[in-house]
């Protein structure tokens, strides 16, 4: 038996698989993490005994950041990756994942996959404006990879997306020989379907790219990542360099308030009113949470 340190590269029902030492262990997680509500995810870098390839997962060192859905630990950058057409981007959810990003301090980028079979410049000149990186590809067609190579570089970034939004194609057009999965999206509900159910880490130029499970629109319920009122500003970086200027300034909420620079800001179009509309619709889901956390 030994104690080595290494990073969960996938875990599948109830195993991780665990590189350590060049070596990947097939563990058990130790029963004391269900009794603390805590579970070991793909990302975290932990603690394993181990014998010959078989070994329990011991501790969690600390995380620097952790997703609920999908389960991903320490990530460094997020893909948010959306199709420009089947599906089409819904720039909410968009809006939604990029704000659960920034409050973990993991930095969002956006990617507009199927560049071949739809115009990809109104959504990434969205985000773009917003002052976020922004790009299309194509895996089909192999363009537009390039950011890729340059932002990986020895960080660890996670894709997220709807189903058939093309993440493992994706993957699959950086990392020929890794061969993952993809299915064509259903021609009746014009949706992925749900084609990688893991998450898991590859070795990519020094880091890792996570490919993860799509998930449907209808289930971006965020159960467990509400964001409350008052951080929800910082969530959307743009407002800040206007919020500053609104007249009521450390109290504005900038929804349907007067003097508020940053509706003056939207109506000018220095910020984008799809960008406006997210903070004001997750402004409007967690309003009365965030009253009630407040009561004394
Ligand atoms: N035209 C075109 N089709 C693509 C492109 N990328 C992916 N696809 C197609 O889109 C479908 C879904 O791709 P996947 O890579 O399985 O999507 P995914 O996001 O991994 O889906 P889940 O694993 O279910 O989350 C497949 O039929 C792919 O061939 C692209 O750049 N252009
Ligand atoms: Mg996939
Ligand atoms: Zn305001």
């Amino acid at each position: 038996m030994k104690t080595l340190e290494g990073i969960i590269i996938q875990s599948i029902s109830g195993f991780y698989y665990v590189k350590a030492a060049d070596a990947v262990y097939m563990c058990r997680a130790r029963g004391v993490f269900r009794k603390e509500k805590l579970s070991p995810v793909t990302g975290d870098r932990v603690e394993i005994e181990v014998d010959d390839t078989q070994g329990t997962v011991t501790k969690i060192l600390p995380r620097k950041n952790v997703f609920v859905r999908p389960p991903v630990a320490n990530v460094d950058i997020l893909f948010i990756v959306s199709s420009v057409t089947k599906p089409k981007p819904n720039l909410f959810v968009l809006d939604k994942l990029s704000a659960q990003a920034i409050q973990r301090k993991v930095r969002p980028i956006f990617v507009f996959s199927k560049e071949d079979v739809g115009d990809a410049v109104e959504f990434v000149d969205i985000y773009r404006r917003a002052g976020f990186e922004s790009f299309s590809c194509s895996a089909e067609k192999q363009t537009g990879l390039e950011p890729f190579y340059d932002l990986i570089d020895h960080n660890v970034c996670a894709f997220t997306g709807n189903s058939g939004v093309g993440k493992s194609s994706i993957l699959n057009a950086l990392i020929p020989e890794l061969s993952l999965e993809t299915n064509e999206i259903s021609d009746k509900l014009g949706r992925g379907r749900h084609t990688t159910r893991s998450v898991s880490l590859y070795p990519f130029k020094g880091g890792y790219i996570a490919d993860t499970p799509g998930f449907s629109s209808m289930e971006i319920d965020t159960r467990g990542e509400v964001i409350l009122t008052d951080e929800l500003p910082h969530c959307f970086p743009e407002f800040a360099q206007f919020a500053a200027d609104c007249r009521f300034s450390v109290s504005c909420t900038h929804v349907n308030t007067k003097g508020c620079n940053v509706i003056r800001a939207v109506e000018d179009g220095m910020i984008p009113r799809t960008r406006y509309e997210s903070y004001v619709r997750m402004y409007e889901e967690v309003k009365g949470l965030a009253n009630w956390n407040k009561r004394p």
